[in-house]
């Protein structure tokens, strides 16, 4: 089966989901052809002969205030599945990939072609984004017109189910972890160097949005800090990246927090860390939290959204509501002030990330690729 994967590219969650399910769709001989506007972050870690990549280019002009990303990419779209003659489009994160697909779709239609597509929501595209009035009609429409749609948590589905006139089923397929590359390895060496003194290493990654509240985590491991000899590790970039090494070194800790910023290589980096701090104001699954417990590292959260689903409470971390942050440093030196505490929740937290190995997941979204392009089979086409 050939199919087209349209997503965000970036470091964020849904892109390095759909770049990972690409990957493991291709390991078992599909054919995948990504349509995004760079080449997506993971992707370019390793070269797979059965995954294809188009680049989405978006023309500027002096009368276009903003380039209309939204046609070109339906425009790559219509041209990728001709000349591919690709089976199905998997759109990651509805806007504006499902409407895109949509569009596409009528245009195929005239010359006889149809493709089925699934929308995959992610997270924000519902909870943040998708609600506001501005997109809510269009995000409603293209989601119905979906020949399938999936969420990536139960709480997901639910509050799709709350905010939008949903008229389809919802499939909730989880995300999953490729524990092959997601596990402990002994990187000591490296932690020599961050925590020379056997310091506790806490560990962020994230894009650094307001919806991650990067200042709780500074906050958290200021009051870790008073009571045990920790470093900080913070991953990532983004908007609150500023405000957060500001206040770091407001509150004098700046020397034990490394900021470095975007890296690939997150596996290693877990590797030495010994908890993972994840406070967000909302999460629809949190892969950044299972990628940590595949690598066996607990986690300290906020129990918003999918968080309860992943992080289970005095088993593979705490959970705190929202904002909570005194909660949250004292679960956290809960965890860390024991050796035989650490060890324990250590062993859970990879226990509980291998029930979302990717081999377990994969099969679902094959099953819903057959069904999908089977039912389209049978159907006349209407323009
Ligand atoms: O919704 C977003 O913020 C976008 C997305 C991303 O690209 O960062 O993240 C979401 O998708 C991930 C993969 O499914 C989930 O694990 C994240 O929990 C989710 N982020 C939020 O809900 C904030």
């Amino acid at each position: 089966m050939k199919i087209g994967i349209v997503c965000y590219p970036t470091f964020g969650g849904s892109g390095v989901l759909a770049t990972e399910l690409g990957m493991a769709l291709s390991d078992k001989g599909y054919e995948v052809h990504f349509i995004t506007y760079e080449q997506p972050v993971r992707l370019s870690q390793s070269f797979h002969p059965n995954i294809y990549f188009h680049e989405v280019k978006v023309p500027t002009y002096p009368l276009f205030a903003f380039p209309p990303y939204e046609t070109a990419l339906a425009s790559a779209m219509v041209n990728v599945i001709m000349n591919n003659k690709l089976d199905l489009l998997h759109l990651h994160y509805a806007i504006p990939h499902a409407s895109a697909a949509f569009f596409a779709r009528q245009i195929l239609k005239k010359s006889g072609l149809d493709i089925p597509f699934i929308t995959t929501l992610h997270g924000t595209d519902i909870t943040l984004v998708g609600k506001d009035p501005t997109y809510a009609p269009v995000v409603t429409f293209s989601i119905n017109e979906s020949d399938a749609i999936t969420a990536v948590s139960d709480s997901l589905k639910e509050e799709t189910l709350r905010s939008f006139k949903i008229e389809k089923e919802i499939h909730v397929i989880p995300n999953f972890v490729d524990v092959k590359r997601f596990h402990q390895t002994d990187k000591d060496h490296f932690k020599q160097m961050l925590a020379p003194d056997g310091e506790r290493i806490l560990v962020h990654v994230s894009n650094f949005r307001a919806v991650k509240r990067v200042a709780d985590v500074i906050h958290i491991f200021n009051n870790v800090r008073k009571e045990i000899p920790s470093k900080l590790l913070m991953i990532g970039d983004g908007p609150d990246r500023q405000m957060s090494e500001d206040l770091a070194r407001e509150l004098g800790i700046y020397n034990d927090i490394r900021f470095l910023g975007k890296q690939e290589q997150i596996s290693e980096i877990l590797s030495i860390s010994d908890l993972f701090l994840l406070p967000s104001e909302t999460e629809s699954f949190g892969l950044s939290a299972l990628e940590a417990m595949a690598c066996s590292v607990p986690v300290i959260s906020s129990n918003a959204g999918g968080l309860p689903e992943i992080n289970i409470q005095g088993k593979t971390g705490y959970l705190s509501d929202v904002g909570d942050i005194n909660d949250m440093s004292a679960n956290a030196l809960l965890i860390l002030r024991d050796d035989a505490q650490l060890k324990h929740f250590k062993k859970e937290a990879i226990a509980q990330a291998r029930k979302f190995e990717r081999q377990h997941i994969i099969p679902m979204y094959e099953q819903l690729y057959h069904d999908v392009v089977q039912n389209c089979k049978q159907m006349p086409i209407e323009e």
